[in-house]
Parts: structure tokens; sequence; C-alpha cells
């Protein structure tokens, strides 16, 4: 594969976690979604770049915040919108919804709902790739805010005394609901990481090709046995908490400054500066609009 076709391909997956996002906050705000909302409009650098490098053994376990990182790992669009719908054709029958979406045939163990939960389930997950001999790696994609969560510390002891095959990655977008990072936690991610001797990096979250780099050198560190790392990506959440949230605690200066920083604009311009024709970009929207157009006919039946 060419750079180009590489990147070509990365614009698309982030692109589709976009264009699925945008149209369920339409439904949402027509009232067709049942419960609560969390998109992660902004942050799909992060569910892209380390997915990008998962097998269909690897396992991974997310949050409210999930329905990137269920994309990237290869969730079925049709069956995922009907989840979201509450609908029996959905993945987990419509009980689940979208903080409980999960599809174990393709290693996704779980959106959820109770920070920090996420982690003790890759926890769990690592421990069966240990104990029954597979090569696999768990991942699990948690918030800043799941620092403060005794189950972090928990699941980060067990990692490294068992030296388990579990990548921690935070998707660290400086909000914890409507508190700032620094108000509701009072340490440090890389000290959160040292306490436990867990090796850590950090890498821009905005940038897909940062974010792959730095997981590739932890996943190939894991693979090789040396146990847990703890990667943090520092991201930006552009839109509330939840839909509906009018973030009225957020200094609207921030949010000017997060958009600036919108990881597809930016792979976006690097396609361009290497010569791809705006109709090649626009192309790819197209074609990812129809597949949406056709599973949401689908999945609505
Ligand atoms: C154990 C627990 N405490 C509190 C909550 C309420 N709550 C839901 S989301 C959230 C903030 C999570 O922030 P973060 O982990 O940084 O993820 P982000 O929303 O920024 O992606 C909180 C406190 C909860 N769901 N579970
Ligand atoms: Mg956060």
């Amino acid at each position: 594969m060419t750079p180009t076709d590489d990147l070509t391909h990365l614009y698309q997956r982030m692109l589709r976690i976009r264009r699925v996002e945008e149209r369920l906050r339409d439904l949402f705000a027509a009232g067709k979604l049942p419960g609560f909302l969390h998109l992660s409009i902004g942050q799909e650098a992060v569910a892209v770049g380390i997915c990008d490098l998962l097998g269909a053994d690897d396992t991974l376990a997310s949050n409210h915040r999930g329905h990137g990182h269920s994309l990237a790992k290869g969730m079925d669009l049709t069956g995922f919108f009907a989840e979201l719908h509450g609908l029996p054709g959905g993945l987990c029958l419509g009980r689940g919804g979208s903080m409980h979406v999960a599809d174990d045939r393709i290693g996704m163990i779980g959106a959820n709902g109770i920070v920090g939960a996420g982690l003790s389930l890759a926890v769990g997950s690592a421990l069966a790739h240990q104990v029954l001999g597979r090569q696999a790696v768990a991942v699990v994609f948690f918030g800043d805010g799941a620092r403060a969560e005794g189950l972090l510390h928990e699941s980060l002891n067990l990692a490294r005394l068992w030296r388990l095959p579990v990548l921690f990655v935070c998707e660290n977008n400086g909000w914890s609901e409507f508190t700032p990072g620094h108000i509701g936690f009072s340490g440090s991610t890389p000290k959160l990481a040292e306490a436990f001797s867990i090796s850590y990096s950090q890498a821009d979250g905005n940038d897909v090709l940062a974010v792959r780099e730095s997981a590739g050198a932890a996943l190939q560190a894991i693979r090789a046995g040396q146990g847990p790392w703890l990667l943090e990506c520092i991201t930006h959440r552009i839109r509330g908490h939840y839909e509906g949230d009018g973030q009225k605690y957020r200094p609207g200066e921030q949010l000017v400054a997060a958009r600036a920083l919108d990881p597809i604009d930016r792979v976006a311009g690097r396609l361009r500066e290497a010569g791809v024709a705006q109709a090649q970009l626009d192309a790819i929207d197209q074609s990812v609009a129809a597949e949406i157009d056709a599973a949401l006919v689908a999945a609505q039946g």
C-alpha cells in the first residue's frame, strides 16, 4: 500500500464514524433514538489509529462514548443502528443501546455506562488470552475521568502483577462531564502508570498517524510478553458531554480551538497536499453516505 493509499484508507474509516455519528445526532434530535447519546466527534483518530492495528482475535472494551471504537473494530453497521434504535434486530436484541452495545463475534466485549468498568473487563479478557495461550491483546478505551475511579487502580495493578496483554488507552479530552480534568483528578497520567510500573507513552490524539505509531510500539511490546502499556491520547470532544448539552460551562474559545484541530480535516489536508483531488475525497464521502443510508433502511426495517 502506498502512503497515500494508506492515508486514504484511514480517512475513509474516520469519515465513516463521523458521518454515522452525525446521522445519530440528527435522529436523536428528531426523537427517534431512545436513551442518552454521547458522540465522539473530534476523537475519531484515536479509535481508528489503534483499531487499524488490531486483528480479529484481539478484544476491545469501551466506555459510554464508544460508537467510534465499535465501528473501528468492525461492528456491523446495520446491527449497530438497529441496536441504537432499541429494535429486536439489534446486535444485543435492542436491549443494550448506545451505552451497552457489544458483539462478541468481533471481539467487541462492550461499551459501558459505568465509568472505569471497561478496564476491569479488558483485564479479564487479557487474562483469558493469557490462560488459553492466545496471542491476542485486550484493548480498553477510557476517558480521563476514569483516572479517579478505584476500578482503574485495581485494573492497572492486576494487569502489571500478572503481566497481562492489555493496552490501556486513555482518551484525554480534558473533560469529565462538565468538570475540567485538573479539578477532578489530582494526579497525572504518566505518574499513574509509573506508580504501577506500567510502560507509558503519549500521542497527539488528533493525529491518526501519530496515534497509530505510538500504538504500534506499545502493541509490539505487549505481544512480545512485556505486559501492559498505558497510552494517553490527547484529544478534544467537539460536541457536548451528551446530545442536548449546551456546553455553557465551556469557554467558547476552547471549542473554536478544538474545531481547528479536527482530525479528519487534518488528514484531508494531508491528502490534498499529496495530490489527491477534492473529487476523490467527495466520492469517499458519497460512498459512506450511501452505505449509511442502506444500513439505516435495513435497520429500521
Ligand atoms: C462510576 C460512575 N461514576 C459517575 C458516572 C457519571 N458519568 C458518566 S460519564 C462521566 C464522565 C466521564 O468522563 P471521561 O471518562 O473523561 O469520558 P468522556 O465523557 O470525557 O469521554 C461521568 C462522571 C458514571 N457513569 N459512572
Ligand atoms: Mg474526558
